[in-house]
């Protein structure tokens, strides 16, 4: 087992401390491990869940300003991110072990189709896990490595079966391919069984303010929201190793530079010569692309 990301207090972009990180629990490493996500219940407060709502709903179309830029490294998820997306001498005060890909809010009012989608609601992964590539699930030395890892945000109550995102439990792990006709073709298309595989996807039900964290070598998919009560209203962050790239990023210096020092890390260049003293601090000339 690997020791969590110390714990310390974060300033958050408004200069309120945001609390301690919370080391990952043996449950979560287990659940995550087996299922290939999990779920944290009303992570945040009923205060601070409407704050954020709030500026969703008022247009924000990504978490890097006003109160949802805390999200990005809010306490509840960087024990996790740290266990499984770095190594433990990379765990520091100074800089995150591991980096922000890029981070996009919806907004799906009652009615809204999984067909206003690019990708119409199919079920997909970031690459088929069963070929060898940086971006997959791995476990080596009792130790997990998450590749390209989703954090969502519900800054509204889901309903199981009603439109949250859902889950091919264990399909991060799988060596065989979906049934389509490529075995590079990252999502089921063109499965004979895509139907079996539809039903057998898991559905979660969580109040306001809860986090799901899962790997993109999920097999995971859009769906239709049907929930009369409330639009689903979230946030979608992406992260990643230190060393490995999926999304261009699309933020601007000036937003960065403004970041607390160490949230700034979250954007530093994607190279690893030097090691854990190496790559450190995020800089216009050391910046994601
Ligand atoms: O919109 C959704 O529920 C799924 C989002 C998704 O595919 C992702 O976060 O990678
Ligand atoms: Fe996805």
């Amino acid at each position: 087992m690997t020791t969590p990301e110390p714990t310390t207090s974060i300033e958050s972009s408004n200069s309120q401390p945001v609390g301690e990180s919370v080391p990952m629990t043996d449950e979560q490493k287990f659940f995550f491990d087996l299922h290939g996500w999990i779920l944290i219940p009303s992570v945040l407060s009923a205060m601070e869940t409407e704050e954020m709502k709030a500026e969703v709903y008022a247009g924000a179309k990504q978490s890097y300003d006003g109160a949802l830029q805390r999200l990005l490294d809010h306490p509840a998820i960087v024990g996790i991110l740290s266990e499984i997306l770095s190594e433990e001498p990379f765990m520091r005060d100074d800089c995150y072990s591991f980096r922000c890909e890029g981070s996009f809010t919806t907004v799906r009012p009652f009615g809204w189709r999984k067909s206003q989608r690019g990708d119409m609601g199919m079920p997909h992964v970031v690459r088929p896990p069963q070929q060898a590539n940086p971006m997959r699930y791995q476990v080596a030395g009792n130790k997990i490595f998450s590749g390209l890892t989703r954090v969502v945000w519900e800054l509204e109550e889901v309903k199981s079966g009603q439109g949250g995102t859902t889950f091919l439990s264990g399909s991060h792990k799988s060596f065989f391919s979906y049934g389509g006709p490529d075995p590079f073709r990252p999502n089921i298309s063109d499965s004979s069984w895509e139907d079996s595989i539809r039903d057998a996807m898991s559905e979660y039900s969580c109040p306001a303010g809860s986090v799901v964290i899962f790997t993109e070598s999920l097999i995971h998919a859009a769906n239709d929201w049907t929930n009369p009560d409330n639009p689903r209203c979230a946030v979608f962050n992406c992260y990643n190793s230190i060393w490995a790239q999926w999304h261009r990023l699309n933020l601007g210096h000036e937003k960065i530079e403004a970041m607390p020092l160490k949230r700034q890390s979250l954007f530093r260049g994607t190279w690893a010569i030097g090691g854990p003293s190496g790559n450190r601090e995020y800089s216009l000339e050391n910046r994601t692309w």
